[in-house]
């Protein structure tokens, strides 16, 4: 993408996506969706949007190829990017928190030292219990975390939780959150951005700040 256009990532297909386009929809931004188009062009600002997998945003920014993207804050926090979030978006709230099944005998962080702890958010479980000086076991799965305590290959999981109900599903129960999320615009420092760049970036971003305050 040769051009002076921004360019602004979103996820392709999942949760957010839909709550994002009519983000930028009420934004007044003008483009078309197609399925297989991997981006659009906006109308009436010098905007790509393009949509990928949200995990590969803070990496596409990291590398300078993406200067916008919109993502969960636990894929933030999970990515160690140097990328920023610049303003939260209000929608996809959930939380990073730590569950064990209904049975257990585990009610407290310490009972968790030297446990086996299955995630998809390795990094951010990691990061938690070292500052909590809690040692134990971290097994990374990509998905369906909820089925290892089961299977008798986890003590406890760590997984993102917003009404709760798969967790009720599952016969598990939350005994600690290690952070809140939510929809976020994210980007590198925009004061070094190309000139013409960084004051569309600032219109945009003023944008999006008018429909987060009348909503
Ligand atoms: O394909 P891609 O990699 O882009 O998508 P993905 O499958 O990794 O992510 P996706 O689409 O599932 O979620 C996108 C983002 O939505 C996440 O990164 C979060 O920021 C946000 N979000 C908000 C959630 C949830 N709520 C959520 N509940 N993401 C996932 N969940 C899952 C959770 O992992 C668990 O399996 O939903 C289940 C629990 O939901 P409740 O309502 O039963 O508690
Ligand atoms: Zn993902």
């Amino acid at each position: 993408m040769d051009d002076n256009n921004l360019i602004l990532a979103i996820q392709k297909n999942g949760r957010l996506t839909e709550e994002t386009i009519s983000f930028l929809k009420q934004s007044g931004l003008e483009f078309e969706i197609s399925n297989q188009r991997l981006y659009s062009y906006c109308n009436n600002f010098p905007l790509r949007i393009i949509y990928i997998r949200d995990d590969d945003i803070p990496f596409y920014i990291k590398s300078g190829v993406v200067d916008l993207g919109i993502v969960g804050q636990n894929i933030l926090y999970e990515s160690n990017s140097s990328a920023k979030c610049v303003i939260k978006l209000n929608f996809g709230f959930c939380s990073l928190s730590i569950a064990v099944s209904k049975k257990a005998t585990i009610n407290n962080l310490k009972q968790l030292k030297n446990t086996r702890i299955a995630t998809s958010y390795p990094n951010s479980t990691n990061a938690y219990f070292r500052k909590k000086n809690i040692p134990v076991r971290v097994i990374t799965v990509k998905g369906s975390v909820e089925i290892t305590p089961v299977l008798g290959i986890s003590d406890a999981i760590v997984d993102l939780v917003s009404t709760g109900r798969t967790l009720e599903l599952n016969d598990l129960r939350v005994i600690e959150k290690i952070y809140d999320s939510q929809a976020v615009v994210i980007a590198n420092e925009i004061s070094s951005f190309p000139i013409y760049k960084k004051i569309f970036a600032k219109k945009l971003l003023n944008r999006f700040r008018k429909v987060l305050s009348k909503n």
